[in-house]
């Protein structure tokens, strides 16, 4: 086992806690803790950023005055859903906003609300949309993640079916996850993250939280997932040990399922989901703890699967996008993920699964909470109090 590689100056410690995944909270620093907690290595899975592009990039709004547009996806006809984290489902078209009646109520707390929104792989025959959101549901005060399948009729959510519920309900405000994908085989993919109780959740298969799930498209658990008759296990679960997922995709190319994910100070990664692989939080983390204590010595070991890259400083990442359009020839083939703290897009160069060179694109646009790709091609990103843009390559 190697020891942590990075160097985490308290002022950025404070910058991230007060601006980062929750933007509220104050940073209460122990200076002497993070002074000692300096181990000046090389830092190896983390680069720095250079010029990557002689593109230069603009925006446009389309859709202003939301805000928090915490996910969004495209129908087949262009129109796009748009979920605001307070609890409104919208339906843009035609350039105008519809609230959709017959939203899930949701517990609009710390980081939970209306979360993210996935049009279904097969939308024109079935006409499956999927949400995931926090929800009171079930006993226990407080809320967790959970996930619903609707049909969108007359501007009306029908056809309304809970898929998934994690429990217990807890009044914590953070780390619900989730965002929401699919691959080619008829499998839905989604992340809760550890609501905020890391030392319980992440590492325990009888528990939610600090998983990712893989369920059939109906809802139920494929018969080959990796804990199928495990005693007390959560056999949705695909893969564990994760902190708090915001972004995940489905790579055309190697045919995975990719996340990244939120970790402490100096731990964001990118992760390759692999079929029962536990991704080590809290037993392993290139990251310390907001208030510059550290929790753990250990980067790696033989029992976690290692992140393909992870952010020094952290970033917090939201949305995330692996470009196939042609429309942005300097994009295509390469990873797009949104920066919360930073409030830029970060392209990531790839070579197969390896980060070979990162930029920043629309710096100081705000808050960054999603990222997509329309099927037309276009590249549309959701900004903290400005609304949805849509990236144009400088003429
Ligand atoms: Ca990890």
């Amino acid at each position: 086992m190697k020891s942590r590689s990075a160097i985490i100056p308290v002022f950025i410690a404070a910058f991230l806690f007060s601006c980062g995944e929750n933007g509220k909270a104050k940073a209460e620093i122990d200076q002497n803790a993070a002074e000692n907690d300096s181990i000046q290595e090389t830092v190896s899975v983390t680069i720095p950023e250079e010029q990557l592009t002689t593109a230069e990039y603009e925006y446009e709004v389309v859709v202003p005055d939301l805000q928090i547009a915490w996910g969004m996806d495209f129908l087949p006809d262009g129109s796009m859903l748009i979920t605001e984290k307070s609890g409104d489902l919208i339906h843009f078209e035609n350039g105008q906003k519809r609230q959709v009646e017959g939203a899930p109520s949701v517990y609009n707390r710390g980081q939970g609300g209306f979360l993210d929104v996935a049009v279904g792989p097969n939308y024109e025959s079935d006409g499956w949309i999927y949400f995931t959101y926090s929800s009171e549901a079930g006993e226990g005060e407080g809320g967790n993640t959970e996930l619903m399948r609707a049909k969108l009729e007359n501007n009306q959510l029908t056809n309304k079916e809970v898929l998934y519920k994690a429990t217990p309900n807890t009044t914590r405000g953070q780390h619900f996850g989730s965002r929401i994908d699919f691959d080619t085989e008829g499998h839905l993919y989604f992340s809760i993250g550890d609501r905020g109780d890391r030392d319980v959740n992440p590492q325990d298969l009888t528990r939610d939280g600090g998983k990712v799930y893989r369920l059939n498209l109906d809802g139920s658990i494929p018969q080959d997932n990796p804990f199928i008759g495990e005693a007390g296990a959560k056999e949705g679960t695909y893969s564990y040990g994760h902190r708090n997922p915001q972004g995940m995709i489905f790579n055309p190319e190697t045919n995975e399922i990719w996340v990244h994910e939120h970790g402490p100070q100096g731990g964001d990664e990118i992760n390759v989901v692999k079929k029962g692989a536990n991704y080590g939080w809290p037993v392993v983390s290139y990251g310390i703890n907001y208030d510059g204590t550290s929790f753990t010595d250990e980067t790696t070991g033989p029992d976690f699967e290692d992140p393909i890259y992870y952010w020094v400083p952290s970033i917090a990442p939201s949305g995330f996008v692996y470009v196939t359009s042609d429309k942005y020839p300097e994009l295509k083939g390469n990873l797009l993920v949104g920066s919360l703290k930073f409030q830029y897009v970060e392209h990531m160069r790839l070579d197969g699964k390896k980060v070979t060179a990162r930029e920043k694109i629309l710096e100081q646009i705000g808050r960054v909470r999603d990222v997509v790709q329309s099927p037309e091609g276009d590249i549309y990103v959701s900004v903290e109090g400005k609304g949805i843009v849509k990236i144009l390559p400088k003429q």
